[in-house]
């Protein structure tokens, strides 16, 4: 394990952006360098201490996503091995590496676009209250963290600030005009792919978000991280029960220990004990290992699993 990676800097290159937990850089006007920090949030807050390595296991699962379903659709990666990023970033020296994303720059599309196979987090708020989700009928009776009948496109707003909203999906189409019905399609058979793959490892994926955009050429085109436990809810396969909330795969025990310091969200994020640190680098780790059978040097000793196509199938 080495030192953990707050906050990127990258001397002559320009930050575009900081996210939550990513940090985007320009490196011209074709290519942008995404930067996949060690900050962790939770409860929407981002908390004071790092996850050693986590930047680098949801950088490797996102290339492992993205080769896996590149024949779904085009996606937006140009490379992430060390010699292709620019000497800007190689000169930071071993705090980038294993982070770094080298992507096409898109102009990207204003919706959030979320596949839900499951009926958790907003949806089943919206669904107890009405019956539907993003305003789309379901059928009656069914229960939380049930698996929906199809996997239902559900796409948000991007709030500049704050919580992104649900929208009827007839109103995330008028944004979309005329690559509505690809960013549709993509999203569902991505969604469809993911899900029947991580549930071979042991793994439910019960959402997911994408972002596309659009290339020079005007194709649809895969941004952003893809079917990391950052963009998506993963469930432990072994634990599901319908009916009730879920365990969070990955951070389930960062949330049950906030809840037990009585922080609910408000003000700003807390600094983590290291047990609590150490607890869930395991879950990514093993996120991570489960799903792409990789580790990449992260967890001395621990064999890595079989590739699912090795196991049976469910
Ligand atoms: C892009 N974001 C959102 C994500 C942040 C901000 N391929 C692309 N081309 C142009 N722009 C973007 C992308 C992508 N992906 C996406 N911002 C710019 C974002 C993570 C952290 F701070």
């Amino acid at each position: 394990m080495s030192e953990p990676l707050f906050e990127s800097a990258i001397p002559g290159l320009r930050l575009l952006a900081r996210g939550k937990v990513r940090d985007v850089w320009e490196i011209d006007e074709r290519r942008l360098l995404f930067v996949a920090t060690d900050r962790i949030s939770a409860f929407d807050r981002v908390m004071q201490t790092p996850i050693p390595d986590k930047g680098r296991i949801l950088t490797a699962l996102t290339v492992f996503w993205l080769r896996q379903l590149s024949d779904v659709c085009p996606h937006h990666l140009l490379a992430s091995d060390w010699e292709a990023l620019p000497a800007a970033a190689r000169a930071v020296g071993e705090a980038l590496r294993g982070r770094c994303l080298v992507v096409q720059r898109l102009r990207m599309l204003p919706v959030e676009s979320i596949v839900r196979g499951y009926l958790a987090g907003s949806a089943w708020q919206e669904y107890r209250r009405s019956g539907t989700v993003c305003g789309i009928p379901l059928p009656a009776g069914l229960r939380e963290s049930e698996r929906l009948p199809e996997p239902l496109w559900t796409p948000s707003t991007k709030a500049a600030a704050g919580h992104d909203e649900n929208l009827p999906p007839a109103q995330a189409r008028r944004l979309l005009g005329a690559h509505a019905a690809l960013v549709e399609r993509y999203s569902c058979e991505l969604y469809r792919r993911a899900h029947a793959h991580a549930l071979r490892c042991g793994i439910i994926i019960a959402d997911t978000k994408f972002e596309f955009g659009v290339d020079e050429r005007g194709e649809v085109v895969l941004a952003d991280e893809v079917l990391t436990p950052d963009s998506s809810r993963f469930w432990p396969a072994d634990a599901y029960q319908p009916g009730r909330a879920q365990e969070s795969f990955d951070k389930q025990y960062l949330r049950d220990w906030l809840r037990g310091v009585g922080f609910a969200g408000d003000g700003p994020g807390i600094a983590l004990p290291a047990e609590v640190v150490q607890r869930t680098r395991e879950k990514y780790l093993l996120a991570c290992r489960l799903l792409s059978g990789d580790d990449s040097g992260w967890s001395a000793g621990a064999p890595a699993s079989p590739p699912a196509a090795a196991r049976p199938a469910d």
